[in-house]
């Protein structure tokens, strides 16, 4: 375990990350102090023992001194209120660096716009079925730290990983990653593109020509020069190390995994599946089949609600950005009537344009962006503007036919009108559950 006796750590943020961040950096030796920009009420949860700050600003920053600052993943790394305490500080580290350096056991890193919990997800399994001990955490929702202070500490942790928690990475070292794929997102944190890339690329940054580094084959990733790493491609769609014949994935010349045997459904869960196989060293294709039986994939990504009338209801709240949006779009094979919108996150619809007039019989928008995506629509298909989901719902019900999807899908986040995207899924699955 990392030594931090006697050492003055101040915590940024109280939520998942911090608090975990906060036990574990106690339980290194520090002395630790949680900051957060609220009120008191966030520390409710909060052991006795720790010593918290309430409504935190930059000024409060200004005035402590620390030899060692651990920041939530919410928080921006470059905004005043984390800058104010780093520059008074020995260092600024993530809770995912911090957590790395307190564990002995193998790290498999996942990230990638969409799909990492999916992944992680089946790393977990596939692991587990090849007899290692193993857990998924990180932005699944499981802080790595909190992993690190169990009793029975796994052997593998199937680790994904956010933009936000790589940022603040220093010399954090993954034994295998994965990187899914790359698309516009955050733009309401990252000033552009560019800068959203690199902070997801650092999950490159420390590995080296041994680690197994599992690609989308196609990536931009892989035309950078001296990308360290023993790379292993996989595709859907081109020639590939991995990759999908009919509902087959095959590695090289091998059969490997009959994806309609899963519960797995669309090809970007055949993706996330050929590379969660393919970062698992050694594992059989008769382990990883039985293993995957019972699987179900988590809920809101593309979900099936119900098929009422002939008509296939999918809750895929958990797309928060276009390539989530596009990757559902895509794997419909019925005409789709979509349902998205909801918060303004600064991405460009207008690139769906040619996949909608494919796929979307038509296209009902709500929320924060509902009139503004549907402009880009306008001409490629019928659009109708709503103001909240549920009215979303009730319009879809009267457009369906037999044998259509009703697909929502929202391509943005949520927080214009719930608490978060499982929220927002609850609400259109209960709305379409009441319909007459
Ligand atoms: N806060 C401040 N000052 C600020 C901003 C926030 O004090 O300027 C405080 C808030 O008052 C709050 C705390 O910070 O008390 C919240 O910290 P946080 O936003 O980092 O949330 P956590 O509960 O710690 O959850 C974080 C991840 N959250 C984010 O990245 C936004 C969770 O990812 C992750 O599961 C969890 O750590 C455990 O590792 C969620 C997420 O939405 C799922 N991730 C994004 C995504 O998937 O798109 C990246």
């Amino acid at each position: 375990m990392l030594d931090l006796t006697g050492q003055n750590v101040a915590i940024l943020g109280a939520g998942r990350s911090g608090l975990a961040a906060a036990k574990l950096a106690s339980r290194c030796g520090a002395l630790v102090t949680v900051f957060d920009s609220r009120g008191p009420e966030v520390f409710t949860s909060f052991p006795e023992e720790l010593k918290t700050h309430a409504n935190a600003t930059a000024e409060t920053g200004a005035a402590t001194l620390s030899d060692l600052v651990i920041i939530s993943p919410g928080i921006e790394t470059q905004g005043e209120f984390a800058q104010s305490f780093a520059v008074n500080s020995g260092g600024l580290w993530g809770e995912i660096e911090l957590s790395w350096r307190c564990y002995a056991g193998k790290t498999i890193g996942i990230t990638g716009t969409n799909g990492k919990t999916t992944t992680a997800e089946l790393v977990n399994i596939l692991v587990s079925a090849n007899s290692m001990s193993c857990q998924p955490c990180g932005n699944y929702g499981v802080p790595f730290a909190e992993v690190v202070l169990q009793d029975e500490v796994p052997e593998v942790v199937a680790l994904e990983l956010s933009s936000f928690q790589l940022e603040t990475t220093v010399d954090f070292k993954p034994d295998a990653v994965i990187w899914l794929n790359f698309s516009a997102d955050h733009m309401d944190r990252y000033h552009d593109l560019m800068e959203y890339f690199e902070a997801k690329q650092r999950i490159f940054a420390k590995v080296d020509d041994e680690t197994p580094v599992v690609i989308r084959e196609g990536e931009t990733l892989l035309a950078l020069p001296g990308l360290p790493g023993k790379i292993t491609t996989f595709s859907t769609e081109e020639e590939a190390d991995w990759f999908l014949r009919g509902d087959d994935i095959f590695c090289g010349d091998s059969h490997f995994i009959d994806v309609s045997k899963t519960r797995l459904r669309g090809l970007h869960n055949a993706e996330n599946l050929m590379a969660a196989c393919a970062v698992v060293e050694g594992i059989t294709p008769e382990v990883a089949q039985a293993a995957l039986v019972d699987y179900a994939p988590p809920v809101h990504r593309c979900e099936l609600v119900g098929i009422f009338d002939q008509v296939e209801w999918l809750n895929d709240s958990k797309a928060t950005n276009l390539h989530a949006l596009e990757a559902a779009l895509r794997s419909q094979n019925r005409p789709t009537i979509l349902i998205a919108g909801g918060k303004e996150k600064g991405l460009d619809y207008q690139l769906l344009a040619p996949l909608l007039a494919e796929k979307v019989t038509q296209a009902i928008f709500f929320g924060e962006i509902g009139a503004s995506i549907a402009v880009n629509f306008f001409d490629v298909v019928p659009c109708e503007t709503v103001d909240t989901l549920e009215e979303a719902v009730k319009f879809a019900a009267q457009k369906t036919k037999p044998g259509d999807t009703v697909l929502f899908s929202p391509g943005t986040s949520s927080f214009d009108q719930f608490s978060g995207y499982e929220a927002r899924g609850d609400a259109f699955k209960s709305a379409v559950l009441s319909l007459p």
